[in-house]
């Protein structure tokens, strides 16, 4: 088959892989970015180009017959979870024993589908999981740069205090404030004006219309109309959509070889496609990024990585829970899909927790505050490879799991006591289960910074070759992680075109 040649090869166009693509592409250097899932900017029969989490048809997830939306019932009932026609959507949940990731599909990697909450660590933990990384010059020029690049705002604390929309919000801050525990607001990359115009009727709704997972039509400044945009229009990018990086190797002359799937609408592969390039980056996301490598490794077409490549994973101690209210404190049927404020309890050094409250916007009103906790779960874990099947599995155990539930539980029975109020038992299957433990949204880790890479994310073994993105961050972080993705990505680039693609 021919090889085809680019300077620099991105994998992935997820945050990391967009940073690298419009960083090189200002460059003056010609790069070629490789996504395995769709270019999203075209309407289906319906005039959107994303479908509702209510009504999600073929468009929403990776190749399946039916949805799996992290809440799987509600009052015991099947009623959340819709048999759909296998399609290449916009989400994709990936298992592994235990453990399953959810992650976004497509140009703009998770931005298309997560709920653009737009949070920079504390500067304090931020330090003690990189302390290779000059805190100052991060707080001083990356994570100012990764917000104003990323297009990041805050909710108007008067819009805020009267919408409907935010009633959930407000309930939720109300009980936090009765247990003593300090709530604060969290930026976003959804648009609040075009937020307001929806509510005030003059915008068309999508954030106000149930729109996150599988999507938002307006609002919404994910990768593709940031950073990938901008990329596209230094000139020197190209991006190839529907092609799955399936294999990296390195000639003797050290140019890197990928080997690639183009896949059509029904997953079939129709076509195998050889690369070329001289730089390399990987921005496939921590699983992503991290299945790569470790193949490459164990298969021994990259036998110098490092053996801490696929360690150090973790789930940002993600969990899942619905608290359930008095009948006199409704959470509203309307509800905003972007979650605005948290519950700050990281300074709690016996039971660190970061809960975003989070919407549940089922068009009637179901009395459920629901929450993504964030937890100080220490628990990380390892990929290894299947040499008969050359797969790549995650070792994360049910008990690690029960390490983030543990801290989850403690400060919700501080809530729940506070206020009177139990658990909902009826949101995550048929067994009772409280706490969602066995999904993540935040993976992490896997090719962390200064350990399988240098202190700049250039990959320990192999020159020209690097990592950009969720891979790099030891398994937890305190928030949100995306904005911290970015940050490191821009301190990345900034240092790797100073240093290494000089002629
Ligand atoms: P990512 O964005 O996952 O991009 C990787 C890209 O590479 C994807 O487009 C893949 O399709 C592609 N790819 C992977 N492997 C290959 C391959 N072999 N060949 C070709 N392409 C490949 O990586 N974070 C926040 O900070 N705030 C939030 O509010 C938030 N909410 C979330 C809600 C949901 C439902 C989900 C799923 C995630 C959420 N996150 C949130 C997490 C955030 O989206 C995630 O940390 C970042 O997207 C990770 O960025 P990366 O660049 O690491």
């Amino acid at each position: 088959a021919a090889v085809d040649n680019a300077p620099a090869i991105v994998v992935g166009s997820g945050y990391g892989g967009a940073v690298a693509a419009l960083r090189l592409g200002q460059a003056g250097i010609r790069t070629l970015v490789l996504e395995m899932g769709r270019l999203w900017n075209t309407p289906g029969p319906d005039g959107k180009v994303f479908c509702s989490t209510r009504t999600p048809d073929q468009r929403s997830m990776w190749f399946r017959t039916r949805t799996e939306a992290p809440l799987a019932t509600f009052l015991w009932l099947d009623l959340v979870n819709q048999d759909i026609s296998s399609y290449p959507g916009v989400l994709d949940r990936v298992h592994y024993d235990h453990m399953s990731v959810y992650v976004g599909r497509g140009v703009g990697g998770g931005s298309l589908v997560n709920g653009g909450m737009a949070v920079t660590p504390l500067r304090s933990y931020f330090a003690e999981q990189f302390p290779t990384v000059d805190t100052a010059e991060m707080y001083d020029t990356y994570f100012p740069r990764a917000r104003s690049m990323l297009g990041v705002n805050t909710v108007d604390p008067a819009w805020f205090e009267s919408t409907e929309w935010y009633r959930f919000t407000r309930i939720s801050r109300k009980h936090a404030d009765n247990a003593g525990l300090k709530t604060t607001f969290v930026p976003n990359v959804y648009d609040f004006g075009h937020m307001e115009r929806e509510a005030a009727g003059t915008a068309t709704k999508s954030a106000l219309a149930g729109e996150v997972i599988y999507g938002n039509n307006q609002g919404k400044r994910s990768l593709d109309k940031t950073y990938l945009a901008s990329a596209l229009g230094t000139g020197n990018v190209t991006l190839h959509t529907m092609e799955r990086v399936t294999s990296i190797s390195r000639a003797a002359d050290g140019t890197y070889l990928l080997t690639a799937d183009r896949i059509d609408d029904t997953g079939t592969v129709v076509e195998t496609k050889e690369y070329a390039c001289t730089y390399l980056f990987l921005g496939g996301g921590s699983i992503g990024t991290t299945e790569l490598l470790v193949r490459a490794r164990e298969s021994g077409t990259l036998p110098r990585l490092d053996a801490s490549v696929g360690t150090g994973w973790g789930t940002n101690g993600n969990v899942m829970l619905g608290r359930a209210n008095h009948v006199w404190d409704t959470v509203g049927a309307n509800q905003s899909t972007m979650p605005v404020m948290g519950i700050d309890d990281w300074a709690n050094t016996a039971n660190p927790v970061f809960a975003e409250i989070a919407p549940l916007p089922m068009g009637l009103e179901h009395w459920v505050s629901l929450y993504l906790a964030i937890t100080k779960n220490p628990e990380r874990a390892s990929f290894t490879y299947d040499p008969a099947s050359g797969a790549v599995r995650l070792g994360w155990s049910a008990a690690q799991s029960a390490v983030s539930v543990g801290m989850a539980k403690k400060l919700f029975d501080r809530i729940n006591k506070a206020n009177a109020t139990i658990y909902r038992y009826d949101l995550f299957g048929s067994s009772n289960k409280v706490f969602a433990d066995d999904f993540t949204y935040h993976p992490l880790g896997g090719c962390v910074l200064g350990r399988s890479t240098d202190a700049y994310g250039r990959v320990k073994g192999y020159s020209r070759l690097y990592v950009t993105d969720g891979s790099l961050v030891p398994g937890s972080i305190g928030v949100n992680p995306f904005v911290t993705i970015t940050a490191l990505a821009e301190r990345t680039m900034a240092r790797v075109l100073a240093e290494d693609t000089a002629p």
